[in-house]
């Protein structure tokens, strides 16, 4: 029998971050599609959409009036899934009927007043506003003794569950830490105590070491398909440095930051010459007072297409009841991602 090839033979991966494992299946991804094909965005939006909540000066579902921003805007949420003023309490029959309140806040952030942008549209400084904010929403949430955990994250194209294409992200912060940056919060903490560093230190140099996973760098971030990918575009954004998180940014690496969004979200627009749909987020230390060296920033993006515009990845099957599974690899992926321009395709047209 012919020796292991992870670009033919189907095989598990291991997320060292989440603990979790991934099937890889890398001969099938030549299988013909006849399934859904999905809608895209409306590309020719106004700078200005009256009827949009979230562009300036317009009036929101709750009647609050959207001020005349110039750059970027935050507000509570009107409908927001955590409420700051929730009694304590909870239910406990035998440890299997259990529930706890939680409490929290949530806001929206718009990116840019205008109406017709995409952070990938946006200039660098531009962006840089968006870094700015998400840190000042991080440190002030973060704060508060009733919050010890903020997530920040965008929902980009309806496919995603975007109720607005106005560009905009979102924040929930609370009272615990959710599943997600529990789960990466305990392998991080049990690899820097065995190893004095963080898993994402040693999981950089690797990666910048073999360089097949690399889409891009710049001085201080490094845009990379983890080696465990799950969705077939799924990146990874990282700091060279070991920062906790976006407070300790300096300028230079704030802007760095910036650029990098800026370069990933433009490389992924030009792949399907389209506004590229994904749930991006970062990752941060918990706001529960402690020091957390075991917890490395980053940002993760899972955008849902897979082959063109309007053939998606689905969760479903093996993928609900075993594992998450994919076809084409993440150094193939990875190609794909390097190979297109980070001119964005409406500038070149
Ligand atoms: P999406 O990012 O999923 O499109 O969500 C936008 C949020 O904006 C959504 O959570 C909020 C919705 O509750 N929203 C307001 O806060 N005020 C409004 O007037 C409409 C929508
Ligand atoms: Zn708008």
């Amino acid at each position: 029998m012919a020796s292991f090839d992870s670009t033919e033979h189907p095989h598990r991966r291991f997320n060292p971050l989440s603990g979790e494992w991934v099937l890889v299946s890398p001969h099938r991804s030549k299988r013909p599609w006849q399934g859904q094909e999905e809608e895209t965005e409306q590309d020719n939006r106004p700078a200005y959409d009256p009827a949009c909540y979230l562009c300036p000066g317009n009036t929101r579902v709750g009647g609050e009036v959207n001020p005349a921003y110039e750059s970027t805007f935050v507000f509570n949420n009107d409908f927001g899934a955590l409420q700051a003023d929730v009694p304590t309490g909870g239910i406990n029959e035998g440890g299997l009927l259990r529930a706890e309140a939680e409490s929290g806040i949530c806001r929206v952030i718009c990116f840019s007043p205008q109406h017709d942008l995409t952070l990938p549209q946006m200039t660098v400084p531009a962006i840089r506003k968006v870094v700015d904010l998400w840190a000042a929403e991080y440190q002030a949430l973060g704060a508060r003794p009733d919050i010890n955990y903020v997530q920040i994250f965008e929902n980009k194209g309806p496919m995603m569950g975007c109720s607005n294409p106005h560009p905009h992200g979102q924040i929930w912060a609370q009272r615990t830490v959710p599943g997600e940056p529990a789960k990466e919060g305990g392998q991080q903490l049990a690899y820097f105590q065995e190893h004095g560093r963080t898993l994402l230190t040693d999981y950089l140099a690797l990666e910048l070491e073999k360089k097949e996973r690399v889409v891009l760098e710049n001085e201080y971030f490094v845009v990379l398909v983890p080696f465990w990918a799950v969705w077939p575009f799924e990146t990874l954004l990282v700091s060279r440095r070991p920062v906790q998180d976006l407070t300790q940014l300096t300028d230079d690496e704030r802007d760095a930051l910036a650029d990098a969004l800026r370069r990933l979200t433009i490389r992924y627009d030009n792949l399907f010459n389209i506004s590229f749909p994904y749930s991006s987020g970062l990752h941060q230390r918990p706001t529960d007072g402690q020091a957390h060296p075991e917890w490395h920033l980053h940002m993760h993006f899972y955008p849902p297409l897979l082959r063109s515009a309007t053939v998606r990845k689905f969760m479903v099957g093996y993928e609900l009841l075993g594992d998450p599974q994919r076809d084409i690899t993440p150094e193939f992926s990875a190609g794909r991602l390097r190979e297109v321009s980070e001119t964005h395709y409406k500038e070149a047209e």
